[in-house]
């Protein structure tokens, strides 16, 4: 009998199709069939020149038509050509506006041909060909008409990067998706891991054309010849998806790798090891993007150990690379052991002074806020202040102070709320986006790179909902003036489900998700109130350890008499930094933005917020909202259940428990520390914590992921 079911079973194996679980895997290039109701008919794809970009242009349009209209067939009434006027003659013959696509952009038009309907993706260059057939697939997937098109696109930052923080033994620093996708040990040896092309298509699919594959604090290993190496294997990968590789370089490699006794961007020996170095990786990886560098912050080796200074560094680098193409990137992240001065200002008092002595292809790369990817941060002073420098944006996609992987925060808002301040550095209008897109200064080498949330996971990102940081940080990168609400409805279109019953709350959902963290971990302007080191869960205690900057009890100065960082005049002067009209406001009570209000003032706990409530109220109010936010986010995702497969819903409706579960945590927590100086009674309603506060300060995380 029991024999009997097994047979059963495996005959019956054989005719049902394999149930395919939806991990996540796919990200949002699922391509799944489209309902026959939305009208698309089957199309023909033009012979297409023989490129390594266009045949794996060609393949991802046969790819994603055949899972979601139909296979193409020679015999349908549609035509897709795809090509650029150099490789198609028929495309040529068009004699297309290309001028302005520049490099990679492309257009999508309608047109008949020879009597047939054709859609022509055309580019100047092959990339832009391959952005364009993303971008047509992406309107399929988001159902949107696509018999009678007038596209034009094109990036206006030209560095969309990724930064890995991966490290040569495979961790991920602030990774919370597993081991690094980079096996180095196999490399280069093997390369043919299905997961690079993967990595690629899905990085092509939202323009991404740059991948820094080491993590910033380097290792001056991956400089070596196998390293580079295997790099270069990669970068052999990535070429036809149109990724460049970088590397971090460490700034003592010379000797460490080079056999010499200092690594004074001044000494010649050092100049010519990094030449000689820049000239061996061109040599294997001949479209090497170039270098990012730490220096001089968090104990990482830089310029200023020889008395040189950051432009010294990053020029006799920029030197190096310079004759190859390539640039440097050099990080404005920087504060120091020795200076007692209020961290936030210490980026911006170091590099200012130095605008306009970097050379061309240097690149000073910013984090969006002064202190270090806060779940809010007033835009970076430095954003603005250096007009004749090329300035970059650093945004953080893994979500290293915003509850891991297992708290749903869609990192959209945040990052449009940097774009869209405006710095006022040339009056009204003179936006961070503006900024980082070189439209305010006529700058042309632009860049913004994201700290990756990728990781070996199944899914990527370590949840389903972190892809979409993925996914908008590219298409921010491509487009900084877009709105992160229409990428998000793309996002979850092509990720889950076109059904308007599914899409409008979700979008919502994801929209607040974000402002949800902030009420719970830190409002109204507080910071860097996690727990020591691992940044995981409350820590507003944390004081004492080798620097007080790393402290959150430096950060919130909390005391009977009230809390909050005083950077007015009367404090440490940050607002100075700032253009004039834009540190004014945040120094004066009436203007500045609640959302900032402890990040420039210290405050009493009597102090009235403009609902009327007392400071010591609206916390412990923010707090509770926190909470109830994600319960409301817990709904919500219950109630698609009819949308989505089984798999992914279960996954984030178990992350949703626990991310309620832990802005509890979070609430009960900091509601017990700043009661502590507050002495007030809480509001009317709010519940005291269950715990005492040394329960709380008791809590200890050993193996926290990310370190
Ligand atoms: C790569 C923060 C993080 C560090 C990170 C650093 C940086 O301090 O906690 O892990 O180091 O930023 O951006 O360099």
């Amino acid at each position: 009998m029991r024999l009997l079911t097994v047979i059963c079973l495996l005959a019956g194996l054989a005719v049902a199709p394999v149930a395919h679980a939806e991990d996540g895997h796919d990200l949002w290039l699922r391509y799944r069939p489209v309902e026959a109701s939305a009208g698309y008919a089957p199309a023909a794809i033009a012979p297409v020149a023989d490129t390594p970009t266009l045949k794996v242009a060609r393949a991802e349009l046969e790819r994603g038509l055949t899972g979601l209209i139909g296979a193409p067939s020679a015999q349908a009434n549609h035509i897709i050509l795809i090509g650029t006027p150099t490789s198609s003659p028929a495309i040529a013959r068009l004699a297309l506006p290309l001028k302005a696509a520049g490099d990679e952009g492309y257009l999508i038009r309608t047109l008949t041909l020879d009597g047939k309907a054709t859609t022509v993706i055309a580019a100047n260059r092959d990339v832009g060909a391959l952005y364009g057939v993303y971008r047509y697939l992406s309107l399929i997937q988001t159902r949107q008409p696509v018999d009678n098109l007038a596209i034009a696109s094109a990036p206006k930052v030209r560095l969309r990067m990724l930064n890995h923080w991966d490290n040569l033994d495979r961790s991920v620093e602030r990774g919370y998706a597993g081991q690094s996708i980079w096996d180095w040990w196999k490399l280069p040896a093997y390369s043919a891991d299905p997961r690079y092309v993967d990595y690629a298509r899905a990085n092509a699919s939202i323009g991404i054309n740059g991948a820094v594959l080491n993590n910033v604090n380097a290792k001056s290993l991956s400089l070596t010849a196998p390293y580079i190496a295997k790099a270069g294997a990669l970068a052999d990968v990535f070429r036809p998806y149109g990724i460049k590789v970088y590397l971090s370089a460490r700034f003592s490699s010379p000797i460490e790798i080079g056999g010499l006794k200092t690594a004074d961007p001044r000494d010649p020996a050092v100049a010519a090891f990094w030449k000689a170095k820049a000239d061996e990786i061109y040599k294997v990886i001949p479209d090497f993007g170039g270098f990012l560098v730490k220096a001089n912050s968090e104990g990482q080796p830089g310029p200023q150990d020889y008395g040189a200074t950051h432009a010294d560094g990053a020029n006799m680098l920029a030197d190096a690379v310079g004759p190859h193409g390539g640039v440097v990137i050099w990080r404005a992240f920087v504060y120091s052991h020795e200076q007692p001065d209020d961290r936030a200002k210490q980026g911006y008092s170091e590099f200012k002074p130095f605008d306009g002595q970097f050379r061309d292809n240097v690149v000073i790369q910013v984090k969006n806020g002064a202190i270090d990817f806060q779940p809010r941060e007033p835009f970076h002073p430095l954003f603005g202040a250096m007009p004749k420098s090329n300035l970059g944006m650093e945004f953080q996609i893994t979500k290293e102070y915003l509850g891991f992987a297992t708290h749903l925060a869609y990192l959209g808002p945040l990052y449009e709320e940097t774009l869209k301040a405006d710095t006022m550095a040339e009056g009204k209008g003179s936006t961070v986006a503006r900024v980082v897109d070189g439209s305010l200064d006529g700058r042309k080498l632009t860049a913004m790179a994201g700290v990756a949330n990728i990781g070996a996971d199944r899914n990527w990102s370590g949840s389903q909902f972190d892809q979409a940081n993925w996914y908008v940080f590219g298409r921010l990168a491509w487009d900084p003036e877009a709105s992160s609400r229409d990428i998000a409805a793309d996002w979850a279109r092509m990720t889950f489900s076109n059904d308007k019953r599914f899409v409008a709350p979700v979008v919502d959902m994801m929209m607040g998700s974000r402002e949800t963290v902030v009420d719970y971990m830190t409002p109204l302007g507080l910071h860097h109130q996690m727990g020591r080191s691992h940044h995981y869960g409350p820590g507003p205690w944390v004081a004492g350890g080798e620097r007080a900057d790393w402290t959150s009890v430096y950060y919130a100065k909390a005391g009977t008499d009230g809390v909050g960082f005083d950077r007015t005049a009367k404090g440490s002067n940050a607002v100075a930094q700032y253009a004039a009209p834009v540190g004014t406001c945040f120094a004066d009570l009436k203007c500045v933005d609640e959302k900032d209000l402890l990040w420039f003032h210290h405050l009493s706990w009597d102090y009235r917020l403009k609902s009327g409530q007392t400071l010591w109220d609206g916390l412990v109010t923010h707090y509770s909202r926190g909470v109830a936010g994600v319960g409301d986010m817990q709904r919500t995702w219950a109630a698609t259940a009819p949308y989505v497969d089984a798999e992914r819903h279960a996954q984030v409706a178990d992350f949703l428990k626990i991310q309620h579960d832990e802005a509890q945590w979070w609430r009960d927590a900091s509601v017990a520390w700043f009661g502590s100086f507050s002495k007030r009674p809480l509001p009317a309603g709010e519940k005291a914590p269950p715990h005492s506060l040394e329960y709380y300060e008791g809590l200890s995380f050993p193996f926290a992921p990310g370190n």
